[in-house]
């Protein structure tokens, strides 16, 4: 059974296999089919019309099946490798070991922010972005720099306190733990990690950066906390409503899955804590 761990507690051994195994995807093709996916969907989620990705209350259980995917995948290389979640609201600074050169590298330079150490950085030749917005093939961040903080504990508590799944009009408007959780509304919690690490993580092709999968790893930890701390609450809406994604229809772009058969994560992987 797949564990998912605290990037924090990785030991030396299981970060050098995550990142093996990150790179092998890459040098295969299979990782930029991923940032190809999540970007096509980032394109055409709309708030007034069809939203699956993004913006919807199908945010979590898309992304679940996304990371379970891509988790799959790395498994197909290397069976031992989980993917580590990252809690940013407790690993807060650029000194995080997150971000040390053995494992994702730090912050971009100055000048264009081009990631300089760790597996990633362009100089290394093992990441070259294919999958682009712009003309810019390397890595880049700016941690901290577009915003201040990440999200504090205290935030992200009051985000799980909401009972309430999701509310019409089930969008970027919406109120409720989704879209507080997404970011959209309230305190600010996803949408601000990605505007925090900068660089490509700001953008549709997120998942050019590895950091991508942690984060969403730890989103997809604090949707498992919720329901725990809410077991009569559940994912909403649950039939009829256009554009959007309900309990007991298929997802795009597997056609093969439903939000209910997504709920309980235990039937694919635990956490360690
Ligand atoms: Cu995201």
């Amino acid at each position: 059974m797949t564990v998912r761990k605290n990037q924090a507690t990785l030991t030396a051994d299981e970060k050098r296999r995550f990142v093996s195994a990150v790179l092998e995807l890459k040098r295969n093709g299979r990782y930029d089919e991923f940032v190809r996916t999540h970007n096509a969907f980032i394109m055409s989620d709309t708030d007034t019309g069809e939203r699956t990705g993004h913006r919807s209350p199908s945010f979590l259980p898309w992304h679940r099946r996304f990371l379970l995917d891509f988790e799959r995948a790395l498994q197909s290389v290397d069976a031992s490798v989980a993917l580590p979640y990252w809690d940013w609201s407790t690993d807060r600074t650029v000194r995080a070991s997150l971000w040390a050169p053995d494992f994702l590298g730090g912050t971009g330079r100055s000048s264009d922010g081009r990631v300089m150490d760790g597996p990633f950085a362009a100089a290394a030749g093992n990441w070259p972005m294919s999958v682009r917005v712009d003309g810019r093939t390397f890595l880049r961040r700016s941690l901290g720099t577009a915003v201040r903080e990440l999200p504090t504990p205290a935030e992200v508590e009051s985000v799980l306190a909401m009972s309430t799944y999701d509310m019409a009009p089930y969008n970027s408007g919406s109120d409720g733990f989704r879209n507080h959780l997404e970011g959209w509304r309230g305190v600010n919690l996803h949408n601000r990690v990605h505007v925090w690490v900068g660089g490509q993580m700001a953008t549709g092709v997120s998942p050019n950066d590895p950091v991508f999968w942690l984060h969403h790893a730890y989103i997809d930890k604090l949707w498992a906390e919720w329901q725990r701390r809410h077991p009569d609450a559940g994912y909403v809406p649950t039939g009829g409503t256009p554009d959007v994604v309900d309990l007991n229809e298929t997802m795009k772009p597997w056609n093969d899955v439903r939000p209910a058969d997504l709920l309980d994560h235990t039937k694919f992987y635990t956490f360690d804590v």
